[in-house]
């Protein structure tokens, strides 16, 4: 088995730039999976049932860019593909928060998900997992990111194992620390 983190292509571009010309080309001749935000919004703007449908509308029609969390939950559907053409998105700062938080927030969540099951913390859920993740994207990260701006930060991809991770925590401390 081999688990397979999925790989992103971002097609940004402006109103008729030929994103969705330029997609459908690539997918004749790769193997990606195109998703286009704005088809998504529209599609889902047409849907009798749906909660969001007037908002959609509405931002639509204005050209103004509609909450991350409905464009999110759009683009999510398709999760078990794994080569994509994300066409049209992000398109702002809370766009790319938004995808951010939903990316590397997920091996976080899951972890503290499964501590809940006995830490006995009152944040140890879904609801305040999120909440907790977007607080870290707006203040925190902004400040790890000053820190790197002064060389005093190394970074360490802790989505391995507990091993693995201290293995690269040790050759940092062992020259330099
Ligand atoms: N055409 C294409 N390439 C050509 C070329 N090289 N030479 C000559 N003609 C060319 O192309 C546009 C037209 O030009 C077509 O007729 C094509 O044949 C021709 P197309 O490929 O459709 O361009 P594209 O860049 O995809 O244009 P599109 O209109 O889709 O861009 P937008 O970014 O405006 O629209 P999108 O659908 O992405 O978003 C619409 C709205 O949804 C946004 O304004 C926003 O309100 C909302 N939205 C969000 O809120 N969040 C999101 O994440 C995404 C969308
Ligand atoms: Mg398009």
């Amino acid at each position: 088995f081999v688990s397979m983190k999925p790989q992103v292509v971002f097609v940004l571009g402006g109103p008729g730039a030929g994103k969705g010309t330029q997609c459908a080309r690539i997918v004749e001749n790769y193997s990606y999976t195109h998703l286009s935000a704005g088809d998504l919004l529209r599609q889902e703007r047409s849907r009798k049932d749906s909660e969001s449908g007037q908002l959609i509308d509405t931002y639509i029609k204005e050209g103004k860019i509609v909450p991350v969390e409905i464009t999110i939950n759009l683009l999510r559907k398709d999760e078990d593909k794994f080569r994509f053409l994300i066409d049209g998105f992000p398109r702002n700062q809370d766009n790319l928060q938004g995808w951010t938080a939903v990316m590397e927030g997920k091996v976080c969540i899951d972890r503290c998900l499964e501590r809940g099951k006995s830490s006995g913390r009152s944040d140890d859920n879904r609801e305040s997992l999120e909440k907790r993740l977007r607080t870290y994207l707006q203040s925190t990260r902004p400040i790890i990111e000053l820190y790197g701006e002064q060389g005093k930060v190394r970074t360490i991809d802790a989505s391995r194992t507990v091993d693995e991770v201290f293995a690269d925590v040790r050759t940092i401390l062992d020259k330099e620390g």
